[in-house]
């Protein structure tokens, strides 16, 4: 990623309303000019828990996720706001530079199928529209409603700051706003720990983790304790708290 990919000219500050499908949308854009500046001023990650609940209640995704994306592959499929608003298939700017909700969802995308293939349109001015998680598709009433540290996300996804720690969760659902967060996660088996595209460190969990770290960039990857497999590139390197090493 250059300086001129990373410098999209606004900064859209929206709020929104989702009523029903083809409802009302009410969004309030403020736009200011930014001067470009270089990548690598804004190149950061954060290391969050994320977990993924399907309109039945279903977890698709409980993962911790360290995101950088500040873009995300549009989708001329993401018609949930009707014929004509899909993407075009090529990357969109998120609305804020930062670490974002929308960004960590597509950075777990990147290595998790199950959340293959993401739905998102940048059709609307006022942040990107997100439609289907894994074939898990809004239609009619339904949404997907997003949590930040267990507080309700009004806006967009991609107008959403996230930090380090906070619980990201993506639930599909009829009510808004959003008044039931889903519970916590039922903990089964090695948790899964997601590094974010691009040379950043990757650090594992205190439980058993699978750490997924392929990406082609070269990593720095920890595994912490527990009994941990960590699935890396040929040239990452890795610490001794990694009990199974495998190489791409
Ligand atoms: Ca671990």
């Amino acid at each position: 990623m250059n300086g001129s990919e990373m410098g999209t000219p606004c900064v859209h500050r929206a709020s929104f309303r989702y009523l029903a499908l083809g409802g009302a949308i009410v969004a309030a854009l403020t736009c200011m000019s930014l001067a470009v500046a270089p990548a690598s001023a804004f190149a950061k990650q954060v290391r969050v828990p994320v977990r993924v609940v399907d309109g039945l209640g279903r977890q698709m995704v409980d993962a911790v996720v360290h995101s950088s994306s500040m873009r995300v592959r549009t989708s001329p499929q993401a018609l949930c706001f009707g014929e004509g608003t899909g993407g075009d298939g090529g990357f969109a700017p998120t609305a804020v530079r930062g670490p974002n909700a929308m960004g960590v969802l597509a950075d777990a995308a990147a290595e998790l199928g199950v959340l293959r293939p993401l739905r998102v349109s940048d059709y609307y001015s006022f942040g990107h529209t997100l439609c289907g998680i894994g074939g898990v598709e809004a239609s009619g009433l339904a949404y997907w409603a997003v949590w930040i540290g267990g507080t309700f996300v009004e806006t967009s996804a991609d107008n959403a700051r996230v930090k380090s720690g906070q619980t990201v969760v993506y639930q599909l659902t009829e009510e808004y706003p959003s008044t039931s967060i889903p519970g916590p996660a039922p903990r089964e088996g090695r948790r899964v720990v997601v590094g974010a595209p691009g040379a950043f460190p990757v650090t594992g969990t205190n439980a058993d983790d699978r750490v997924l770290a392929r990406d082609g960039a070269r990593d720095l990857v920890r595994c912490s304790s527990g009994a941990d497999i960590a699935f890396i590139d040929s040239r990452d390197a890795v610490a001794q708290d990694c009990e199974e090493v495998r190489r791409g």
